[in-house]
């Protein structure tokens, strides 16, 4: 296949074109357009395609200089978006972002919107593009899926007309410049010569290592690391119940246990959200075959997921101390995000509590500083409820007026999913107070 590609990415002349303006796909058309690569970015809805060419952010919470760089690259022309895939035929350089989500029951991926940006991208696909798919995939999709779908559609064939990447993402939110600008990348090539091309390319804006693999190699790593933190996090999960049951805390505990070597206990809590954690370790596995039984992925993921049921029950409990039952009792849960000081609400605990608190009778009330549905003051949400159960560490809940929400509450207690209070505090205050990881038994 002819090179010239690589000159254009060293000249910065290639077109780039971005398929998905979320939270992967628009901080890196950013970033490749501040390089000073003529960009543009695909996306569906057509309200969000005018609010970015104003220069406006789509993505809310604090995101660290993205606005204003937004906001920069579209003044000067850089960056434009556009529902329409007619670009891509002029494309030199096409990155996928699109979401990759599990089934609930199924846990496997359906893939419709990277089956629906690669049917499309397909059809103006020209030879000599490379195509480099950001969006985290089950090992195997590269070649199961990816290539067949875009050999299909474009009738080129991979190595021979076009080139074929997986580069899987590294967004936090909060973090989604630093994160691209900082964190080591894989690199996945259907070739040695397409991963080379690659990290020409990502080079650009990426200042850590870019390390060329193979397509499969690189669909494991993305997923195992972040199974890897999943299970690390169930450990926590499983030590917290146990020291409650053994009347000893697990907070102090875990600082301890992580003064040994090699130690690095996790910390538990409330639920484990995100659209990366909950996700990736059933991607992991999803194709593996017959011969391979899971059982640590579905374990740490089952023992995570029960956590906001575990701050149910811790709930239920502490409402009994106080002589309160849980049906008809007003229950303030504070903090919906998945994330502390974030507006970021996929796959939230908070939504499996709120969901089994009125299965139990309760009324419950929502409040969330980022979250625009359930802002306001904290200590009038809370006044008149019967229990003020803490699933984030915001930092307007580490640093709450005690004496203020304790006169509020119609019943002093709070229920901690973070381990952010002292307990004895807590109970000389005034609370009844129970915690995840707690000594909550008062005998
Ligand atoms: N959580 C715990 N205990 C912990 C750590 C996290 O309960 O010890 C919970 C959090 O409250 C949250 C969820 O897990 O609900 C996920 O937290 P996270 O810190 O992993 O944040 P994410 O989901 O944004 O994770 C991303 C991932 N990065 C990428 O996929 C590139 C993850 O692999 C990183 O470790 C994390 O960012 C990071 O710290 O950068």
């Amino acid at each position: 296949m002819e090179n010239n590609l690589l000159a254009a990415i060293e000249n910065k002349t290639a077109n780039v074109v971005v398929l998905g303006l979320g939270y992967v796909g628009l901080p890196v058309a950013c970033l490749f357009a501040e390089a000073g690569f003529p960009v543009v970015g695909i996306r569906r809805s057509q309200d969000k395609v005018d609010m970015i060419n104003r220069g406006e952010c789509p993505i809310e919470g604090k995101e660290p200089g993205l606005a204003e760089l937004l906001a920069r690259v579209v003044s000067e022309g850089r960056f434009q978006a556009t529902t329409d895939y007619a670009p891509c035929q002029e494309a030199r350089v096409v990155l996928i972002a699109v979401e990759t989500p599990v089934d609930p029951v199924t846990k496997k991926p359906g893939y419709q919107a990277l089956r629906g940006a690669l049917t499309d991208l397909g059809h103006n696909l020209s030879r000599g593009t490379m195509v480099v798919i950001e969006s985290t995939i089950a090992p195997g999709t590269m070649s199961k899926v990816v290539k067949p779908i875009l050999e299909e559609t474009s009738g080129l064939q991979v190595n021979e007309d076009f080139y074929l990447v997986n580069c899987p993402e590294r967004v936090m939110p909060g973090k989604l410049l630093a994160n691209i600008r900082k964190c080591h990348r894989v690199v996945g090539g259907m070739s040695p010569e397409a991963a080379e091309l690659a990290i020409h390319f990502y080079r650009h804006v990426v200042q850590a290592d870019l390390d060329p693999v193979d397509c499969l190699t690189a669909e494991l790593v993305k997923t195992m690391e972040n199974a890897y933190r999943d299970v690390q996090i169930a450990f926590a999960n499983e030590m917290a119940p146990l020291c409650e049951d053994m009347g000893a805390d697990v907070w102090q505990i875990r600082e301890l246990v992580n003064k040994s070597p090699y130690r690095d206990m996790h910390l538990p809590g409330a639920g484990v959200g995100g659209h990366c954690i909950p996700k990736d370790p059933w991607l992991l596995i999803a194709n593996a075959s017959d011969g391979f039984e899971p059982r640590l992925i579905p374990t740490a993921r089952a023992i995570n997921d029960r956590m906001p049921l575990h701050m149910a029950d811790l709930t239920v409990k502490a409402l009994q101390e106080a002589g309160v039952d849980i049906a008809g009792a007003k229950v303030a849960v504070l903090g919906y995000a998945y994330l502390e000081n974030s507006d970021d609400t996929r796959n939230s605990p908070s939504a499996v509590l709120v969901k089994r608190l009125c299965e139990l009778g309760a009324e419950v009330t929502v409040h969330d500083p980022y979250v625009p549905e359930y802002q306001g003051d904290l200590v009038d949400m809370v006044t008149g409820c019967d229990a003020a159960v803490v699933m984030v560490r915001h930092q307007v809940y580490r640093a709450m007026d005690l004496d203020a929400v304790r006169d509020a509450l119609r019943t002093p207690i709070v229920i901690d999913g973070r381990g952010i209070f002292d307990a004895a505090r807590m109970r000389t205050t005034g609370f009844v107070y129970w915690g995840v990881g707690k000594k909550n038994r008062q005998t």
